[in-house]
């Protein structure tokens, strides 16, 4: 399964379900607008029922079926994503802090970040194509989450505690990461790259600090 489509199909169904849920939603309440307005013109007065257990009773029921749905695809997502991780051919520590990012390649000098704040020199988190990377996630001061939307996964960054994923991205190519937990003043600005290269390129990146 390619790397974290799983992810992308939920997102996808979810989604429709979202949409299909806010159109009954719309069609219910503009009904009963509408019914009771009809009411009101031929002077036929409120409805009398007080309650309606079927109907009640039917909507928790649908409800219910909906989140035991949500709760098991998701689940099944995550078994089909997280299979035994393969071992990685690089790990890497992120460390968020206020309000940037830093990122050292274990086993080498080569720590990099940059400024986060105005967008000209966002850090990058190297990678190359193709092979499994191992992210240990932390921070230094308070709760951040590394967030690459297109990829479709995030981790929260706690201070004094790391939190893993192994990623393995197919293609070159470069993707915006974002802070996911609100962080303080300049959360909105904590962005980096993540840049996908290939394998001779990242090599060199390894032996020169430099991209
Ligand atoms: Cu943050």
């Amino acid at each position: 399964m390619p790397f974290r489509s799983a992810f992308s199909q939920l997102f996808t169904q979810d989604t429709i379900i979202a949409w299909v849920v806010f159109g009954l939603v719309i069609v219910a309440m503009t009904g009963a607008m509408g019914y009771s307005w009809y009411r009101g013109r031929k002077g036929m007065g409120p409805l009398k029922a007080a309650e309606a257990n079927r109907l009640e009773l039917g909507y928790a029921g649908a409800l219910i079926g909906m989140v035991v749905f949500l709760v098991i695809s998701s689940f099944a997502a995550n078994a089909k994503d997280y299979p035994d991780p393969p071992k990685p051919a690089v790990t890497v520590t992120v460390t968020g802090y206020q309000w940037c990012w830093r990122f050292h390649y274990e086993g080498t000098p080569v720590t990099s970040s940059g400024q986060c704040q105005g967008l000209r020199d966002l850090p990058v988190l190297e990678v190359p194509i193709g092979q499994p990377v191992r992210l240990n996630v932390t921070a230094t001061d308070v709760l951040h989450a590394v967030w690459v939307p297109q990829w479709r996964f995030k981790l929260y960054a706690y201070p004094g505690h790391v939190n893993s994923i192994t990623i393995t991205i197919p293609r070159a190519g470069r993707w915006i990461a974002r802070c996911a937990q609100l962080c303080g003043v300049y959360h909105y600005e904590m962005d980096f790259w993540l840049r996908a290269v290939p394998p001779a390129t990242f090599q060199r990146f390894l032996r020169t600090g430099r991209p």
